[in-house]
């Protein structure tokens, strides 16, 4: 395998990282080893869950409830964005943003059903359907999700084009950013099946580096894209508001968080919101069972249907 010798100043060199690597050197065609990914062993925490392939594992309709929007999600912070705006929706009096929450298992493998995959072909929770549209819309994505609610309520969303663009330009930042984060550093520090210095090296710097570039953005004003709470604040938060807080990875002292105390004022402030503190119970599977609500079909349910309520809590994912 021919590869560059490349050595920049102050850094190892590319050679001599890969020969580190157990003496592994990828092969000329790469093929799915069904036998040491299909299990949790040899695929990380998640490796059950992976295919090279796309497209529904088996029959299986999505239920429906009686709201005009329906959501298949899971209280991971990308789930979390989305329950966040529809209870700061009803919080702000739009009784019309009433929701259905159904879990999906993602570790069971719900996310493939055909149901759920002609709702959203990428097989990733959050996936909504509105059903106040004729025909109904499906949305995936979560950022395409918050965009969708907050133009149509006209709500957290400045309508001003500069504004606007700025609150944009950040919800785009973070989905962009936060796989670097997720995908990256979380499953190389929380998740692989052994510690690697070079992938958790690779991302933990670019992690930091993105904890300060909302840093100094918050140092200047009190939310992520100016004066007003936005649905950029919403998709952020999940994110690094529950890393400064220590509450994602466990990785607060190994990322030093302490250090980015902009973002750290911003996160208490968040996490302060009725909406905020009910948005992170929806779906919501594992810790304190007070604080899950695995599915949330009326608002009333926040006080009924918690896992301390309900017959058998559920495992922690
Ligand atoms: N860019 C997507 C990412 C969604 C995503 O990665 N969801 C994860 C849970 S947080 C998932 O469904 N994983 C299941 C799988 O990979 O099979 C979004 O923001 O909606």
């Amino acid at each position: 395998m021919a590869r560059v010798n490349l050595t920049l100043p102050g850094t190892k060199c590319v050679e001599d990282s890969v020969m580190d690597n157990q003496g592994y050197a990828p092969p000329k065609v790469w093929r799915w080893e069904q036998s040491s990914l299909a299990d949790d062993s040899g695929g990380g925490r998640f490796g059950s869950i992976n295919r090279p392939t796309a497209g529904a594992w088996y029959e299986q309709a999505l239920p429906v409830g009686k709201h005009p929007f329906q959501l298949y999600s899971l209280g991971t912070p990308n789930g979390v964005k989305v329950t966040i705006l529809f209870e700061e929706l009803l919080e702000s009096g739009h009784d019309e943003a009433e929701y259905d929450a159904h879990l999906v298992r993602i570790t069971e493998g719900e996310q493939f059903s055909s149901g759920f995959v002609e709702i959203n072909p990428n097989s990733k929770i959050p996936a909504m359907v509105d059903r106040s549209t004729r025909p109904d819309t499906r949305v995936f994505e979560s950022g395409a999700i918050l965009l969708y609610l907050a133009e149509k309520f006209a709500a957290f969303l400045p309508t001003e084009h500069g504004p606007r663009t700025e609150c944009l330009n950040w919800l785009f930042w973070q989905m962009g950013a936060a796989p670097l984060l997720g995908g990256g550093f979380g499953h190389f520090y929380a998740y692989a099946p052994e510690y690697m210095e070079y992938p958790t090296d690779r991302y933990t710097m670019e992690v930091k580096r993105q904890l300060d570039v909302l840093d100094r953005q918050l140092a200047e004003q009190p939310c992520v894209a100016g004066e007003s709470y936005t649905i950029a604040d919403m998709a952020i938060w999940p994110w690094y508001g529950a890393l400064v807080l220590g509450r994602l990875y466990d990785a607060g002292e190994f990322l030093s968080v302490d250090e980015y105390s902009n973002v750290r004022r911003w996160a208490e402030h968040i996490d302060q919101r009725p909406a905020v503190q009910r948005g992170r119970m929806v779906n919501r599977t594992w810790g304190d069972p007070q604080r899950q609500l695995p599915e949330r079909h009326d608002a009333s349910d926040f006080e009924h249907r918690t896992a301390d309520k309900l017959d058998g809590a559920e495992d922690s994912q």
